[in-house]
């Protein structure tokens, strides 16, 4: 009998083995792998975006469990297609032009993932055309852009003029060391988030 807290707490302890073991023990007792994922995965993921974002755990902690996470979503992904389980919702997500860090983004990339959304990760030093492309060619309706840097904080305006100009309507949201909500409200973003796990929960709320 497939126990799903069991495969969250696995999650939460960042046991990639053992997730992977576990995941597969259930795909072979035929749960579906959306309950596996929702049940299981998701929940394990949560709960360590929960206590991030609380400072009870830091970014080692998240790491590990993303990476334990990946390790379960390896035997899910193919499943889920054949299955044609939607993902959330199809999120750009790339770190602005002119700025190459990519750490928090990654951050972002893999509690937006764990929330159940597709990332199209773009990269760093994003160009708006980037944005625009990707945009366009995977029908994306959130666009997540990340800035560490008071000189590139100031592109994220620039790229959302580019956006709107080239006829994307995707709603934008915004974050980063340098960036605040003001700054959000100032440049026109819809949605800003001072960290991963509020990152994934923007993202909800702006779908
Ligand atoms: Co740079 N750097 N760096 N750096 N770097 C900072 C940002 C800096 C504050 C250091 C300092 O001076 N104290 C400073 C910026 C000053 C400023 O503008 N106010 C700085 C500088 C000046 C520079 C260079 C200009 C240095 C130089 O060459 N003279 C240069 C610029 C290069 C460029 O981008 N063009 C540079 C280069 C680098 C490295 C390449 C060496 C490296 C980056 C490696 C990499 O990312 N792969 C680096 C690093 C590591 C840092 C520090 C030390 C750490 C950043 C980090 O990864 N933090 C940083 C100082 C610091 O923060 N202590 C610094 C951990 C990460 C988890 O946090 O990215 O904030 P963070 O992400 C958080 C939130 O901000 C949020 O969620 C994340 C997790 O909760 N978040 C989002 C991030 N994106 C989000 C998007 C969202 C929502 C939330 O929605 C879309």
């Amino acid at each position: 009998m497939i126990n799903f807290q069991e495969i969250a707490d696995a999650v939460i302890k960042g046991q990639a083995p053992k997730v992977k073991e576990l995941v597969q023990k259930a795909v072979d007792e035929k749960t579906t792998a959306n309950d596996i994922l929702q049940k299981g995965l998701i929940v394990g993921m949560g709960f360590i975006g929960a206590r991030f974002k609380k400072n009870e755990v830091y970014v080692p902690e998240v790491l590990i469990a993303a990476r334990a996470m990946k390790a379960g979503m390896e035997i899910l992904k193919p499943l889920l297609v054949t299955a044609g389980v939607k993902p959330l919702g199809v999120v750009v997500l790339g770190t602005v032009k002119g700025d190459l860090h990519d750490i928090g983004k990654n951050l972002v990339g893999m509690m937006l993932e764990g929330a159940g959304f597709k990332v199209v990760d773009i990269g760093i030093d994003a160009a708006p055309e980037k944005f625009i492309n990707a945009t366009k060619e995977s029908n994306a309706t959130v666009i997540a852009m990340s800035a560490l840097l008071t000189t590139t904080m100031v592109v994220m305006k620039s790229t959302i003029e580019e956006l709107r100009k080239a006829g994307v309507t995707a709603k934008v949201m915004i974050g980063g060391a340098p960036v605040t909500q003001a700054y959000a409200d100032e440049i026109g973003a819809s949605g800003y988030a001072p960290d991963a796990a509020s990152a994934a929960d923007k993202a909800k709320e702006l779908l």
